[in-house]
């Protein structure tokens, strides 16, 4: 693999996943370059790179979105490939295009895949056309009668939707024909202001889904593969808090027709480079909703049950390399999950915490990854996202993951901001997850997780022995015993 590859690559993007990114480049003898904002001049990222260059400002719009510095910082340093992790450029059509210009590899999705399915209507019809299974759903709405009607046929409840960008933004759920018009005005308004298109449709409701996507690669070659499903239902106002593979409701036999239906998605989108195809599911049944056109924070719970790196794979198909196996190559082998600590306050509304983290010890042990950019005394600047650290555990089967993801919890130090640590303890010993009962709604369903969370708070880790009050008080009268012994001589 190695002799084709880049010599150099920028990673235009901070936290774990610039971490992420370094770590296959630097297993693969490629030399790094971070980038990195005023917020993040002591980050672990741009000390982990071989160069690391100052690009702005602290907010986003002025260092990580500055899209034609970092593409010609990546010319001036003669990288030869940028790689955009997650959020910040990595989903901009632009993006591709500029480096195109600049004579530099994206590290990603074509730009015309990208926009393909930025525009969910177009993304669904072209979904439906391959044959894969979609909600009952209208064309983009111009009229209130028009909506009306098709609301009719479709029946109620359905969701509103922007064509022009996913995330749940802008969604509304409409029960009745007399709530339609409101709903479209909303997240018509929404839609215009989020992502500068203020095209709206509809389609029939499913109340309790679950949340299920799969990974799929594609090589330049025409090969495209998938790495099986990512159960992602327990998530909160969009954001994903704990994942597992596989999923509790997936068959061997689903796990196929999803796993093809994917592939059929990814090929008529012509998409090369990794990326997800989202899916509802429902009684048995899943309706695809998305693709996510780039790597995905959770993927480390692909990598762990199959063994492919997905880093690694990424660089080698957009070196032009083709994928290093095929779909009858794929196996999967126990489960995992994976747990997105974040510096938020869970007993106040997950509100964000960013502090100095003045105390970290890092799980440890069989069948534990860590994945983060953070570590003692790193600062959690308040301009981006809260991730400090995904835990990811990998156990034969669902019952050893969860109790290996407990005992990792348990060891896990991380004073300074509040964290989720102890709401993770709580939904892991909760009956629904365990029964593998879960829900989009898992969350607010289970209110009751955040009393149960308290028990964790107080709970002291094993592995430093400074964070236990009575190693504190004894060290404490220790050093009191050696000064007076001095005052004495
Ligand atoms: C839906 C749905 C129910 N029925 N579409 C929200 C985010 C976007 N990706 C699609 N979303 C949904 N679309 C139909 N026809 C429920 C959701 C939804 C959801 C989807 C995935 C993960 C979390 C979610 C939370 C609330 C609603």
């Amino acid at each position: 693999m190695k002799a084709k590859l880049f010599k150099k690559v920028l990673v235009a993007n901070r936290g774990e996943i610039a971490v992420r990114v370094m770590r296959a480049c630097h297993e693969l003898g490629i030399t790094t370059v971070a980038v990195y904002s005023d917020a993040d001049r002591n980050a672990i990222h741009a000390r982990y790179a071989d160069e690391a260059h100052h690009i702005g400002a602290a907010a986003p719009a002025h260092s990580y979105l500055q899209l034609e510095k970092i593409v010609k910082l990546a010319g001036d340093v003669g990288a030869q490939a940028i790689h955009p992790g997650y959020g910040f450029l990595s989903e901009r059509p632009e993006f591709p295009e500029a480096c195109q210009a600049a004579g530099v590899v994206f590290i990603g999705p074509p730009a015309a895949a990208m926009r393909a399915m930025g525009s969910k209507l177009e993304a669904r019809a072209l979904a439906a056309a391959h044959g894969v299974p979609v909600t009952p759903g209208s064309e983009a709405l111009d009229d209130p009668d028009e909506a009306a009607r098709a609301a009719r046929v479709i029946g109620f409840p359905v969701i509103v939707k922007p064509s022009g960008g996913g995330g749940g933004i802008g969604m509304k759920v409409v029960e009745r024909e007399a709530d339609l018009a409101a709903a479209i005005e909303s997240c018509r308004n929404a839609a215009r202001s989020a992502f500068g298109d203020p095209t709206v449709y509809v389609e029939k409701y499913v109340r309790k889904p679950r949340h299920i996507e799969i990974q799929v690669i594609a090589d330049q070659h025409g090969s495209v593969v998938h790495l099986g499903e990512r159960e992602c239902s327990i998530q909160r106002r969009h954001q994903k808090i704990l994942e597992e593979t596989p999923s509790p409701a997936v068959t061997p036999d689903i796990r196929r027709r999803m796993g093809e239906a994917a592939v059929s998605a990814a090929r008529a989108a012509g998409y090369v480079n990794a990326g997800t195809v989202e899916f509802i599911f429902s009684e048995g049944d899943f309706y695809f909703l998305e693709v996510n056109a780039r790597l995905q924070v959770e993927h480390p719970i692909t990598e762990e049950v199959t063994g492919v790196d997905l880093v690694k794979e990424q660089i080698a198909v957009a070196a032009g390399l083709p994928l290093s196996f095929r779909q009858e190559d794929v196996a999967w082998k126990g489960h995992a999950i994976e747990m997105r600590i974040n510096a938020e306050d869970p007993a106040r509304g997950f509100i964000p915490n960013p502090r100095r983290i003045t105390r970290w010890v890092s799980p440890s042990g069989p069948g534990v990854r860590i994945d983060s950019g953070f570590g003692p005394g790193s600062d959690v600047p308040p301009n981006y996202d809260s991730l400090v650290a995904k835990l990811i555990v990998h156990g034969a089967d669902r019952a050893e993951a969860i109790a290996r993801a407990r005992r990792a919890l348990r060891e896990f130090v991380l004073a300074g901001p509040a964290t989720t640590i102890p709401y993770h303890q709580a939904i892991l010993e909760s009956g629904d997850f365990r029964a593998g009962n879960l829900t989009t709604r898992f969350i607010e369903d289970h209110p009751e997780l955040l009393d149960a969370m308290r028990q964790f708070l107080d709970q002291v880790s094993p592995m430093e022995y400074g964070a236990d009050p009575r190693h504190v008080a004894a060290a404490a009268a220790a050093v009191a015993a050696v000064v007076s012994q001095q005052q004495r001589s």
